[in-house]
């Protein structure tokens, strides 16, 4: 599983193989820059894998030209090709007639672009597209496409199931594993542009010049890949770190701190990106701290950075009990009356759901609502609540939900995705952060088929209207096998996979119902946790007359966040789409769900069966497939699915156990009793 998607086996069918020799075999990449040799290491790699034999050549020759920026310009002139819309990230792959011969040409403004349109072309040889008369041009719908590594200093991943981190801070900097170049050229060949290293819990040693020397080797590595490197800080640095007495962001001293560190990592690391803060959440210092803002926390930072072009992502992840506000609703209430208060170069980072990456969600009301001020998507990567690296859940289809909402901002149309890529407020920066699952595991993910999940977050960062279904179909074909067989099966195993998990975790809108502080499992009962708002009871509500959480209107109310008309809709059971039932209201067991005319008791019960009866199927499907995947990777998965299938029964039974004692009713009839 190391190669991930890249793995550039033989292409097994012989006419296509001869095709793409024709096109491919002799290629050329203009110019001599780090990038541009990062360009030609992986199509010597990948094109001698893919069609045995490939060389490098002179532009007369080649069949293949990649070029980019000033080196293209003879083949833009000559072709009478455009390529100023592609802007700095874009590229075009185009079949012309050069010097009296075909040739494919892969052509971009700079030479990172120019590498991004290599990988567009190799998973199109990957997947076995045809390549004849091929014309297609693409550039990123988000300016940030980062990845979030909640990873500790000494190597533990916060939530991470996938061994330790990656970041080797011992041996650093001047030990760099292949591990580092392949990381970033996994990243690069979909898209991916920039990553945060350390956890958004931060260490504030990050920031003393010794780290920042390893983060320098790092940042090194990755620039010829097009990605740059970020960091987490701690708000209270300039106490811990840098001797002062306050953190307070209106402070001259603590502002000057942060100018002369902004100074000091630029001076090492002149492409840096930027910072990320959790501030003032679940224990983390921040600016309420001295009594000032979220905004005057984060435009402190910003203006440290904004000579040198640097962004502040502040994360909008925020809940306190003191607050006496319902948890889902703060977010909103601490952010919506901030807007057009951050400076340019801020992005509030919001996770994509209200409370915390559950199973599944509504949208977080604030998407839409913030004009003014750029939001970033946040989604979960690794799988914290959704069974950490044993549960095979192709996150896809949850995000391209989540992007495909209408939040009708601005009317009808105006979808999460219309929001994060700009378009709708016309944001000047916009981008997507995605919390990593990768760690030292051989496999990097601790599951082979999570490793779709890095896969299509990058692919939905550069296109949040991609569908998810097309990207499952194209990981597939790179990562396991181009067999028909193979690719129809796994795609709908991995189409139906997170919509089985919701069911058998928490169908109909229940959340946070899972095992207390490592998330694992199911644990309804928890409720005697410090506070209110981290205990299962507290979400679910289930009582004799009911379950549900009450967030209408008759309850805490959270609906009003939303525009009309969501509001309405979710203000009222009869409208609210059934998969969020629960989490807008408190109904009773006998309430009649529509589209099954089941009564609530008898819904809950049978989506819980539902979820563990698809993970059957799809480990019997699985098995089928014996013989025609690489016997490693089919091995690793079956044995996972062993552990899903035992454990979606776990969470069924203590699920329905659990609630039974409430609703006082029978198992449904046809269903075998749980134990
Ligand atoms: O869901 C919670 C996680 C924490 C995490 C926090 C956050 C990094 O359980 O582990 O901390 O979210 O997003 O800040």
């Amino acid at each position: 599983g190391y190669r991930l998607w890249l793995k550039y086996d033989p292409i097994d069918n012989a006419d296509v193989q001869q095709a793409y020799r024709q096109h491919a075999a002799n290629w050329f990449v203009a110019g001599n820059s780090a990038t541009t040799q990062v360009i030609k290491d992986e199509l010597d790699f990948a094109l001698k894998g893919l069609l045995g034999e490939a060389s490098a050549t002179d532009a007369e020759s080649a069949g293949l030209i990649v070029a980019a920026g000033d080196n293209a310009t003879v083949y833009r002139q000559k072709l009478k090709i455009e390529t100023a819309d592609l802007g700095d990230e874009g590229y075009l792959i185009q079949q012309v007639r050069w010097q009296n011969k075909p040739r494919l040409v892969v052509l971009a403004n700079t030479d990172v672009g120019a590498l991004y349109g290599t990988f567009h072309l190799l998973r199109l040889m990957q997947t076995q597209q045809n390549l004849e008369n091929v014309a297609l041009r693409s550039a990123p719908k988000t300016q940030l496409r980062v990845l979030n590594h909640w990873d500790n200093l000494d190597r533990h991943v916060e939530r991470g199931y996938a061994g330790q981190s990656i970041w080797d801070w011992h041996k650093l900097p001047d030990y760099r594993y292949q591990r580092y170049f392949d990381y970033a050229r996994a990243n690069a060949s979909v898209g991916i542009n920039g990553t945060v290293l350390n956890n958004v819990n931060a260490d504030p040693l990050i920031l003393t010049s010794q780290y920042l020397d390893k983060v320098k080797a790092l940042a090194d590595i990755f620039r010829p890949y097009g990605i740059k490197v970020y960091l987490s800080v701690k708000f209270s640095s300039p106490q811990l770190i840098g001797g002062l007495k306050s953190s307070d962001p209106l402070d001259k001293k603590v502002q000057a701190w942060w100018k002369n560190k902004a100074d000091e990592i630029y001076q090492a690391i002149p492409d840096f990106g930027g910072f990320l803060v959790k501030a003032n959440s679940e224990g983390q210092p921040g600016p309420g701290d001295f009594g000032r803002t979220h905004a005057q926390g984060a435009n402190m930072l910003a203006q440290a950075l904004a000579p040198h072009g640097g962004v502040v992502m502040w994360r909008a992840f925020v809940y306190a009990n003191e607050k006496n506000e319902e948890r889902s609703k703060q977010a909103y209430s601490e952010f919506k009356p901030l807007d057009g208060k951050f400076d340019d170069n801020v992005l509030v980072q919001v996770k994509n759901g209200p409370i915390d990456f559950q199973p599944r969600e509504p949208v977080n009301a604030l998407f839409g609502a913030t004009p003014q001020t750029p939001l970033m998507m946040e989604f979960q990567i690794t799988m914290e609540y959704l069974g950490f690296s044993t549960h095979f859940v192709y996150l896809g289809p949850m995000y391209e939900e989540v992007l495909k909402t209408d939040t009708f901002a601005k009317g009808k149309g105006s979808t999460v995705a219309s929001v994060i890529d700009g378009e709708l407020y016309d944001y000047p920066i916009t981008g997507m952060a995605g919390v990593a699952n990768i760690g030292t595991d051989r496999n990097w993910t601790g599951h082979i088929m999570l490793q779709s999940n890095w896969y299509v977050f990058g692919r939905m960062a550069w296109n949040p209207s991609i569908s998810s279904a097309t990207v499952a179909d194209e990981w597939v074909r790179m990562t396991l096998s181009n067999d028909n067989e193979v690719v129809t099966k796994v795609k709908d195993m991995m189409m139906a996979s997170h919509e089985a998990t919701v069911n058998y975790m928490t169908p109909l809108g229940l959340h946070h119902i899972m095992g207390a502080g490592h998330h694992y499992g199911p644990a309804p009962w928890v409720d005697s946790l410090g506070r209110a708002d981290w205990n299962s009871v507290y979400y679910h509500q289930a009582n004799s007359k009911g379950i549900g959480f009450d967030r209408s209107p008759s309850g805490v109310n959270a609906v009003e966040q939303y525009f009309s008309p969501l509001k309405e809709e979710y203000a009222n059971p009869a409208t609210t789409p059934e998969k969020y039932l629960l989490w807008f209201h408190h109904l009773p067991w006998e309430y009649n769900v529509a589209s099954s005319g089941r009564t609530l008791w008898s819904e809950i019960v049978h989506r819980y069966y539902q979820g563990a009866n698809t993970v059957k199927e799809m480990a019997n499907t699985w098995d089928s497939l014996e013989g025609k995947i690489d016997p490693w990777q089919f091995h690793q998965v079956q044995m996972a699915m062993t552990i899903q299938q035992k454990e979606a029964i776990w969470w069924r039974n203590a699920c329905v156990l659990y609630f039974q004692q409430f609703a006082e009713l029978p198992i449904p009839e046809g269903l075998e009793k749980p134990e």
